[in-house]
């Protein structure tokens, strides 16, 4: 009798050890903790935090320190990152459907792009993320990509004629800058400051977020508003992290992805604002005038990449939303 109450009495002790002790997450991104996603990181760790009364608490890994967006997604695969906020680029290799999102001249501005990651499109494609051993929390923002160089402004799809153009690890966006003619090469983000400094490449595709966080000024000389393409970011969690938390848990990681968002957005809109002026103080020739059309026209032929596969449901109703 005595033997089995202390047993009781011990493993009580240890639940509550357990229910007490702080759980920490570590999460992944590719950028500075001062850029649009290290905001993002810390806002997701101080709701976490002050959701769960302190029980859960985190830390940033950023700038790529566990290795390119592709490298990462894989570890929460095996669970060796908890959450990690990155782009799109090289998500449709695990989960296809997501491809829809990075075609070229597919949302009109931040407005429409927010919208449907907001709405029942934006659920959808979280359902379908779930489905490939990762968990989608939430959506957030790395912005209209633009592109830079260091041989020459470029205006027309004339001018990117023979570019050696880094891209991320993405189909889309490789068709779409071979149409309108580039030559484009697929890198992992942390390998491209050098790649550029070295000549490797000519240049880059990235918002002026991502320009002005990695300083790309040092080693490109002129930047086009060419907006050829929304870059969504989504917010992952490891699958077994995440499947092994309560409901209750589960809400707070979801809330906390929310205030990811909010606090990246707000970055991106005051880099809006303020980023053009922002890389011309830094010595950059700024292209802003640039007509779309006829890059528009080249890219359209990289929607077969997504609905040769997936037909042409999705991007109508993307293009549907008000
Ligand atoms: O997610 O790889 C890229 O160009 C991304 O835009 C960057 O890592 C931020």
């Amino acid at each position: 009798m005595n033997h089995i109450i202390t047993g009781l009495a011990a493993a009580a002790v240890l639940a509550a050890g357990a229910a007490q002790a702080q759980q920490s997450i570590v999460i992944g991104h590719s950028l500075s903790p001062t850029s649009h996603y290290g905001l993002g990181a810390q806002a997701f760790i101080d709701t976490l935090e002050e959701l769960s009364g302190g029980e859960w608490t985190g830390e940033q890994a950023p700038a790529g320190q566990l290795g390119g967006e592709r490298d990462m997604i894989e570890g929460l695969q095996i669970g060796s990152l908890d959450v990690v906020i990155t782009s799109t680029g090289p998500l449709g290799n695990f989960v296809p459907e997501v491809y829809a999102l990075d075609l070229p001249f597919l949302f009109r501005d931040y407005d429409h792009a927010r919208k449907v990651l907001d709405g029942e499109i934006g659920q959808e494609l979280l359902a379908r993320i779930d489905e490939n051993n990762l968990v989608g929390l939430g959506w957030s923002e790395n912005g209209f990509r633009h592109v830079t160089n260091s041989q020459r402004p470029v205006e027309t799809p004339e001018d990117l004629q023979g570019l050696k153009l880094r891209t991320m690890e993405n189909r889309v966006h490789m068709e779409a800058f071979e149409d309108m003619g580039a030559a484009p090469t697929p890198m992992a983000f942390p390998e491209l400051f050098t790649a550029l400094q070295q000549g490797v490449v000519d240049g880059q595709e990235n918002p002026i977020t991502v320009i002005s966080a990695s300083k790309f000024w040092e080693v490109q000389d002129y930047a086009s508003l060419t907006g050829h393409v929304y870059s969504p970011v989504a917010i992952l969690a490891s699958p077994i992290l995440f499947d092994g938390l309560s409901d209750e848990e589960k809400g707070w990681f979801r809330e906390a992805a929310k205030a990811s968002a909010a606090a990246t957005r707000a970055e991106v809109n005051r880099l809006e604002d303020e980023g053009v002026a922002l890389l011309r103080e830094n010595g950059m020739e700024v292209i802003t005038d640039i007509d779309k059309a006829p890059f528009a026209e080249l890219a359209q032929e990289a929607y077969k990449v997504y609905t040769d596969e997936h037909g042409t449901e999705m991007v109508e109703r993307i293009q549907a939303v008000e």
